[in-house]
């Protein structure tokens, strides 16, 4: 799935999703692909932690006056980008730990997920299913003040069940 395709790739966002790579879209285009269901807007970035230490001061310190209510930030290996977003920004923050080539993602995750105490990030499970939840975690942060998407998450909740058989195909 190109990032161009997503229908909610939004001019007034509410969820940021970062990646430390252009190889961390093969797992984040999940994050995209759930809220483009649920109706969010969202926005796409390339921001590295290591790499682009600027671009991510940047982005996290003027997110909050763009709008944005949560970000979603998927990094792999030594993945501080989470962590060092965080730090930035008020906003809530979603980990979400891409499998790395060499340790699996066992390092991402552990790297994500053991933030000394003072700076939150929630992190989530290693690869696709992380990055589906993250979508959702942030969609049911965003439901306490939208009836509406509470609704809708009910009902993408209930067509899941709708597609679990009683026996396998
Ligand atoms: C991290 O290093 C990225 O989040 C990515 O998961 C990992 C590998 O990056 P590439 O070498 O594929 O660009 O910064």
């Amino acid at each position: 799935m190109s990032s161009s395709s997503l229908s909610a790739f939004s001019s007034f966002p509410q969820i940021g999703i970062i990646m430390g790579s252009q190889s961390d879209w093969a797992t984040m285009q999940h994050t995209a692909q759930v809220l483009t269901s649920l109706d969010i807007g969202f926005e796409i970035r390339i921001v590295s932690a290591h790499r682009t230490p600027d671009r991510l001061r940047d982005y996290a310190l003027t997110a909050e006056e763009r709008g944005l209510k949560v970000i979603i930030a998927g990094a792999g290996g030594a993945a501080h980008l989470p962590g060092m977003c965080a730090a930035w920004t008020h906003l809530p923050v979603l980990g979400v730990p891409v499998k790395s080539r060499i340790l699996s993602g066992v390092d991402s995750l552990l790297s994500i997920v053991q933030m000394p105490a003072g700076i939150a990030v929630g992190t989530l499970a290693i690869g696709e299913a992380g990055a589906v939840n993250a979508a959702l975690m942030a969609a049911s942060i965003l439901s306490l003040s939208s009836p509406g998407l509470t609704e809708k998450l009910k009902t993408w909740r209930a067509q899941q069940t709708h597609n679990v058989g009683e026996t396998p195909s």
